[in-house]
């Protein structure tokens, strides 16, 4: 055997022992790269006369281009099969049941719906959603509503005041979403339709009572709107929300500072148990109060009261929540319990509309 077959059969071993492409590159260099063992031997022909120069030469070259084709060739079946273990190891298995993902597993707080089915309620008879700041000043929250100064309501046991400012004036957190209106009766001339959804504070805790609540107020100004139409949108409201053809109503006489008359609303109900029908039974439940908006209300939101008169009312949100949807405690609305949110929440997509159902 020549030197040149000897060489050649050991790269060939090396060339076919190389098990992945770093290995097979390495082979490379220690064989045809400059230091590599097939350039040395190029490197003796220098030393050569011309004929051995001729024979050996050829038979070097040739023997550099058989170790390039083997090297090619192994490259090419490493890449194959490096290739083949990559598809083998990242294998998806389509059949698989989808991972369920958010819109499957998230759900809708029991507040937040009702809120939305309000609104549905609400715009399709012609209402927009006006929304205020939860930080409110004295002016907006009592005295542009007729509060007199002495007013119980304004006692530090029902409202979260914060700190003073240098001039001596607080702000607070509001403990009912009627600034809204007031607000919105000073930005927007009338014909005015409105709901204002949002929460509300009042410093007050028990089994029916959390400090922070959910309000809905409603407010219509016009010049001519009067009684009637608030009855019949209030009972329109109930119809809608509780999911019945007929309710039957009951307005009591109440008193609110921002309200002339004032009147509480009971809806006509039937009690077994621990459970309340709407829209049927000679009961009577507490849902709502309201009133013909005082002129004291409308002059200081910048109206006349002589050209414009309206109607307003109020809800508590969470309480109406519970009643429709038979959840017993209070508490456990604001808990973040993602097991009761589980059983009480309602799917991202089902969004409540008068034409698909409020709930789906
Ligand atoms: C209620 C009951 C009755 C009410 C009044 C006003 C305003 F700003 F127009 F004067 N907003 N909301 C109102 C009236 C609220 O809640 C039980």
């Amino acid at each position: 055997m020549t030197d040149i077959e000897q060489l050649e059969a050991s790269i060939l071993d090396d060339i076919h022992a190389a098990s992945d492409e770093a290995t097979l590159e390495s082979v490379r260099v220690a064989t045809l790269g400059k230091q590599g063992s097939v350039s040395a031997l190029l490197k003796t022909l220098g030393a050569m006369n011309p004929d051995d120069r001729r024979t050996r030469g050829a038979a070097i070259n040739a023997l550099k281009d058989r170790v390039g084709l083997s090297i090619a060739d192994r490259k090419g079946i490493l890449k194959a099969s490096a290739l083949d273990a990559r598809l083998a190891r990242e294998t998806v298995d389509v059949s698989l049941p989808v991972r369920p993902g958010p819109l499957a597993e998230g759900r809708i707080h029991p507040v937040s719906q009702v809120i939305d089915e309000i609104t549905a309620i609400f715009a399709d008879m012609g209402f927009a959603v006006a929304e205020g700041p939860d930080i409110e000043t004295d002016h907006y929250n009592f005295t542009a509503l007729n509060f007199p100064p002495d007013h119980p309501a304004r006692e530090m046991h029902d409202t979260f005041f914060l700190k003073p400012k240098e001039d001596g004036s607080r702000l607070l957190l509001r403990t009912h979403t009627s600034p809204v209106q007031v607000r919105t009766m000073e930005k927007q001339r009338p014909p005015i339709r409105i709901i204002a959804p949002g929460r509300t504070y009042r410093c007050d805790s028990d089994a029916t009572h959390t400090p922070m609540f959910h309000q809905v107020e409603g407010l219509v100004i016009d010049e001519t709107t009067h009684f009637g139409h608030l009855k019949w949108v209030l009972e329109e409201f109930l119809k809608a929300f509780f999911e019945v053809d007929e309710v039957k109503t009951r307005f009591r006489p109440s008193f609110f500072p921002f309200t002339e008359p004032s009147m509480e609303v009971d809806v006509g109900c039937r009690r077994s148990g621990s459970e309340i029908r709407i829209g049927e039974g000679d009961d009577w439940l507490e849902i709502l109060g309201c009133g013909m908006v005082h002129p004291n209300v409308i002059r200081a939101a910048g109206l006349d009261p002589d050209v414009y008169q309206g109607f307003a009312f109020g809800m508590g949100i969470d309480r109406i929540a519970m009643l429709k949807y038979g959840m017993p405690d209070l508490r456990a609305f604001f808990d973040a319990d993602a097991r009761w949110l589980k059983h009480y929440g309602f799917r991202p997509l089902d969004l409540p509309s008068l034409y698909g159902g409020l709930t789906g």
